[in-house]
């Protein structure tokens, strides 16, 4: 079976591309549109062609699985050039999604007609890549190169109208898309002319120039880090300095380059990881969701309030639960003033934002939830508060709903117990604040039903969440490895850094904030109070629990690790801190000394490595690739290295071996001693995405 069948219909052959999921242009779909082009070329009875796609999507873009492999003929490019250099005129019928390579087909072709919910987009930035088959030659020349420039930056897709109004799509198709396509390219044929995007110049003013140089001069000073922005700057800056086909070399020679790049291949990983994600060993396909259409959330603090917008947004009837009016009272407000600072900010409209609150229903009493399908509880983070949520849920909900806790720490299957349907009662662990952030860890506990898993997987994507299975332990994944860090980041306090010196190493490595910025952020006494309960199983933080004696929480008193006078948000440093740090290392007969920034890296991330490695020997995680997801969505880890697990198979898993061992014998702590499965690894230089693979 061809991937791309040829439609015939009064001299317009219709080419449709047809290889699901996604019309991902492998090298079959390549040279089968190849083909087809020539096919038609030899056809008398042919005068035009319109290209179109069955499915959803028109085309996804090139295959991504295939980068990084032998490349196999033809290349796009070609394809790309057969299309525009075709006898006959060629119109695109785009139908859904038109992205990347999909959409650099699309820019070959003569006219683009386009269904009204038709997304088009250039997104390989977010691969760490830049369009490379013609994509910053051809769009500049359709629509001006600033405009071009800044939707590739962006790598977001552009609706139809929008597509219009650029110049993007020649029409927006009213009636039969195919129809309408064929009928475009059937006046081109009669007509006896038409245009080819790279032997357009109109729209390349002085103009535009100076606009696009502002932009680039812009976006280079944003983006140190990934060398993707630096050649798309130089790839369009070619429309105006180059001849055509000399730009289009440049373009090329740029794309495969970041191809290697290990930028681009973390940014692949993660791409595959987050798919991956949804698929449970084990699971089969006959294990259907439980239908979801009314929810409760117990707790209207700041957690489950953004819980309740999580379920509102998604078009679910929630019903927000408290045991004071007051308390509802104040979370309702918090809720309404978040979307009213939306509304200011121009990010959600009025009609939006009234049919958002209109499916948040406050009530007092457990027993609200009785109707519900699903009760997330979201209250106060101690065992004995939710053994008696979950033993009145019990009571008073509907056989067969499932009742679900936001705990980050507690024993999930220990709150199961408290039940007498411990098959229903699952984790759904999400990030502050809860309406924002992507990750949500889905805790499978010992006896959570298959259906309740699927289900609550099923839901996270429809509440626009990342949702990642994972099992029962102290902090799951991502607060477990979080843990290491916190201590690992004590430690080389004690050990001779400081706190700048900390961060700025975190910093440089990606991340958005180092780990002591953070906790001013989040609020050193949170911490602190933490610890405090959790006696035993805390991490060991003197230098955080010194401060929080001191009364120096952070931000929100004006001190902390940092100093932040008259409400900066940067700190400065404190020298009162320092003095303090200095004094514990004294105290514990510790001889400060300095460190590079690439020893406090490995200091900081080799024992989260370890932990994810302890992750996965234990089947907490099903996948290396799960936990690199859960660390890039909810912790800000540097999507370009790829995640924990990733990054260390880049750093060498002998080399990271290496440097826990050195660490136990240093510290004397033994949960630093390499994780068997890490030493295995590295002893017969396997990987885990070998591991992932086998
Ligand atoms: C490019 O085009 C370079 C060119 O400029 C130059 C070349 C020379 N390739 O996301 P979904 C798979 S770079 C291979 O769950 P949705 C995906 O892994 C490319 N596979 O569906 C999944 O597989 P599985 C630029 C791909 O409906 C299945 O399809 N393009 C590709 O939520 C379904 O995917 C992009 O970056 C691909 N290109 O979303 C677009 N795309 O079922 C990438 C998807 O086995 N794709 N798969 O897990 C997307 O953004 C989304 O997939 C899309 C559909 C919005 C299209």
């Amino acid at each position: 079976m061809t991937p791309v069948r040829i439609e015939a219909t009064n001299g317009v052959a219709v080419l449709v591309i047809d290889n699901p999921p996604v019309n991902a242009l492998s090298a079959a779909v390549r040279g089968a549109i190849a083909d087809a082009i020539a096919a038609v070329a030899a056809d008398p009875a042919i005068q035009a062609i319109a290209l179109a796609a069955a499915g959803k999507v028109f085309v996804a873009g090139a295959d991504i699985s295939e980068f990084g492999k032998p490349p196999l003929p033809p290349a796009l490019p070609e394809v790309v050039a057969a299309i525009e250099d075709s006898a006959k005129p060629v119109v695109a019928a785009i139908n859904g999604m038109a992205l990347g390579g999909g959409l650099e087909l699309a820019l070959a072709c003569h006219a683009r007609v386009v269904a009204p919910s038709a997304k088009l987009g250039l997104p390989e930035i977010k691969l760490g890549l830049i369009p490379g088959a013609g994509g910053t030659q051809r769009l500049p020349r359709l629509i001006g190169a600033a405009p071009a420039f800044a939707l590739m930056l962006s790598g977001d897709p552009v609706p139809a109208q929008k597509a219009l109004a650029l110049g993007l799509a020649d029409a927006i198709a009213d009636g039969d898309l195919i129809v309408g396509a064929a009928d475009h390219a059937r006046a081109l044929a009669a007509a006896g002319s038409w245009t080819k995007a790279r032997e357009r110049a109109d729209k390349l003013t002085t103009e535009d120039r100076a606009a696009f140089e502002a932009v680039a001069a812009e976006a280079l000073k944003r983006s140190a880090r990934i060398p993707n922005v630096p050649a798309l700057v130089d790839a369009v800056r070619g429309v105006f300095d180059k001849p055509f086909a000399e730009a289009l070399a440049a373009e090329r020679a740029h794309f495969k380059a970041l191809v290697a790049d290990p930028s681009s291949k973390a940014l692949r990983h993660v791409f595959f990881a987050e798919r991956e994600a949804a698929r449970i060993p084990g699971m089969g396909k006959e294990v259907k969701a439980r239908p979801i259409t009314k929810a409760a959330v117990i707790g209207a603090g700041t957690m489950g309030g953004g819980i309740a917008m999580c379920f509102a947004q998604a078009g679910i009837p929630v019903t927000l639960i408290e045991v004071k009016a007051e308390a509802l009272d104040a979370g309702m407000a918090r809720i309404r003033g978040n979307y009213e600072t939306s509304v200011k900010r121009g990010s959600l409209s009025q009609a939006a934002m009234d049919a958002r609150m209109a499916h948040i229903t406050a009530a007092v009493g457990l027993e609200a939830a009785a109707d519900a399908d699903i009760v997330v509880e979201a209250a106060f983070e101690d065992m004995g508060v939710k053994a008696e949520i979950f033993g009145t849920l019990d009571k008073v909900t509907r056989p067969g709903a499932i009742l679900a806790t936001n705990t980050s720490y507690l024993d999930v299957d220990a709150i199961a117990a408290t039940t007498s349907r411990p098959q229903d009662v699952v984790g759904l662990h999400f990030f502050s604040p809860a309406n924002v952030m992507r990750l949500l860890e889905v805790v499978r506990g010992a006896k959570t039903a298959p259906d309740v898993l699927v289900t609550s997987l099923d839901l996270g994507r429809k509440l626009g969440k990342l949702p990642v299975a994972v099992g029962v332990c102290y902090g799951f994944v991502g607060n477990r490895m979080l843990a290491k860090r916190t201590q690992a980041a004590e430690r080389l306090l004690l050990a001779g850094a400081l706190p700048h010196e900390v961060d700025a190493a975190v910093t440089d490595f990606g991340f958005r904030m180092g780990p002591f910025a953070m906790a001013d952020l989040a609020g050193i006494d949170i911490g602190w109070r933490a610890r405090k309960a959790a006696g035993d199983k805390a991490v060991k933080a003197p230098v955080a629990d010194a401060l929080a004696e001191l009364g120096r929480f952070g931000q929100k008193t004006g001190r902390g690790f940092y100093l932040y006078p008259e409400g900066a948000r940067a700190g400065v440093r404190d020298p009162e801190t320092e003095a303090l740090i200095v004094a514990l290392s004294e105290k514990a007969g510790i001889a400060r000394r300095s460190f590079t920034r690439e020893e406090i890296e490995a200091r900081l991330f080799y024992p989260m490595v370890n932990e994810g490695a302890k992750i996965l020997e234990e089947g907490i995680a099903a996948r290396a690739s799960d936990i690199d997801i859960i660390w890039v969505n909810g912790y800000n880890w540097p999507a370009f290295t790829g995640g924990p697990m990733h990054w260390a198979e880049g750093v060498g898993l002998a080399k990271i071996v290496a440097g826990l061992e050195e660490m136990a014998a240093e510290t004397g702590d033994v949960s630093l001693e390499p994780a068997a499965l890490l030493k295995r690894l590295a002893g017969n230089a396997g990987s885990f995405a070998a591991l992932e693979a086998a």
